[in-house]
């Protein structure tokens, strides 16, 4: 089987939609399995930004089917924003395919996500306040709406007066918040909302499932990252979704056995945005420099992002949960001109070594980077092969690959679809 995998093997924004972009090229499907418009890809093209959340980036080639599956949660009108804003722009949406699994994120999962963190105060996730949370909590909890309700008018209509009347009472007696909403007003907008998407939905288990045992090459496009994965990230710093390898499974609806390879995406160094223990972060002009070279701001929140040094724990931890078969290792452009550049290797925590990420967000607050230096190199934003990269940032690709157990594949040295070399 050829189905190809891309997850994020950090905190997100390690640059997966530009190698999604790249294998775009080849592949006959792509397909986002988790995660909403809380992801923020972006990528370039011929000096042209353009800026997914919902809508997977293949859509950029013609012929590419897109899929989004049952396990993203879907903003109607966010994606809908999406496709008008590609049509603007020349790019056909004729491919795309909306899961009928897939859950909706109502008004009330956006107004709950604010209300909540303003409930955590200085405990707050720091998170994207897309409803994301809330709304897979209502999938959980089974009472959530999924697309294929809306074909059926009278249940999609209950289900939202039901939700609304339960929201509303949670808003107004367990947060003591004034907004309420309208379950007939919800209702109408959605409507709206739906029937533009309708064309759109299908029982894309199916399809992927096709797609697969046809031979097609179809590609699996991770959001977030590793670390925000429900289960194995720095909970609660986390998403609500499954953004490792396994998540691709349970959020297309196919099966391991599909999966023939998976790239794990990491930067040269490591980003977060909102809270949580980061042990590699720099809070001196080291860390402003790779902020302000790297453009790391938030794509869906333009928040800026805590930058550090790479970190192999996190690296080695990310190889074995996701089963890694490479690594592609974007901007290292960006430390361009640091004269010795750090590397993570370990943690030292009560005086000992820790090898292995761990569990407790208490253990890893603790935790204190154990640093190798590594010789720097000057611009390589110009270099086009990999035997043409100097011979320190060589060195440095190859330390990466043998702290974090995967082969590096692929080296980022810019934004563009040219600036990705292939590692001989
Ligand atoms: P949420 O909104 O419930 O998923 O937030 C929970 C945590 O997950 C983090 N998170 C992200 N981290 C990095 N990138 C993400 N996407 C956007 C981007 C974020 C942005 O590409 O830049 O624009 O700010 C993303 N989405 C969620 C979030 O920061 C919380 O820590
Ligand atoms: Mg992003």
């Amino acid at each position: 089987m050829s189905a190809k995998v891309i997850i994020g093997a950090q905190w997100g924004d390690e640059g997966k939609a530009k190698i999604i972009d790249i294998l775009s090229e080849e592949a006959d499907v792509v397909i986002r399995s988790q995660g909403g418009n809380n992801a923020g890809h972006t990528v370039a093209v011929n000096d042209e930004v353009y800026k997914f959340h919902l809508v997977p980036s293949g859509v950029l080639y013609p012929g590419t089917e897109c899929i989004v599956g049952n396990g993203v949660v879907i903003d109607p009108k966010g994606i809908l924003e999406e496709i008008d804003h590609l049509h603007e722009k020349g790019i056909s949406t004729d491919q795309l395919k909306i899961s009928l699994r897939a859950h909706l994120v109502m008004p009330y999962h956006k107004t709950l996500d604010g209300i909540k963190e303003d409930y955590r105060g200085d405990g707050d996730i720091g998170t994207t306040k897309k409803g994301i949370g809330p709304c897979y909590m209502d999938k959980a909890e089974r009472s959530g709406i999924r697309v294929c309700d809306y074909l059926n008018g009278e249940l999609f209509a209950s289900k939202i007066k039901e939700n609304v009347a339960i929201k509303n009472a949670m808003i107004k007696h367990v947060y003591h918040q004034d907004v309420q909403f309208d379950a007939e007003a919800v209702i109408e907008e959605y409507k709206g909302y739906m029937a533009r998407l309708k064309p759109y939905f299908a029982d894309t288990t199916v399809l992927a499932y096709e797609a697969i045992t046809s031979g097609k090459k179809v590609l699996f496009e991770g959001a977030q990252g590793t670390l925000l994965d429900i289960d194995l990230g720095t909970y609660p710093y986390v998403t609500s979704s499954h953004p490792i390898t396994g998540g691709v499974c349970v959020g297309a609806g196919i099966g391991p056995t599909m999966i023939g390879e998976c790239i794990g995406v990491m930067k040269g160094y490591v980003t977060r945005v909102g809270k949580g223990p980061f042990p590699t972060e720099l809070f001196d002009e080291t860390g402003d420099m790779i902020r302000n070279v790297g453009h790391e701001f938030g794509t869906t929140t333009g928040r800026p992002r805590r930058c550090g040094w790479f970190d192999a724990v996190i690296g080695k931890f990310a190889v074995r949960t996701s089963g890694l078969t490479s690594i592609a290792l974007n901007k290292i452009d960006v430390l361009a001109n640091i004269d010795k550049i750090k590397i993570c290797v370990a943690y030292k925590k009560d005086g000992e070594m820790v090898k292995d990420f761990p569990a407790s967000l208490e253990d890893l607050a603790k935790c204190e980077p154990v640093y190798e230096e590594m010789d720097g190199w000057g611009e390589i934003d110009h270099i086009r092969t990999y035997d043409a990269l100097p011979e320190t940032a060589k060195a440095y690709v190859k330390r990466v690959e043998e702290l974090c157990g995967a082969k590096v594949t692929m080296v980022g040295v810019g934004p563009n679809r040219d600036q990705n070399i292939y590692v001989n």
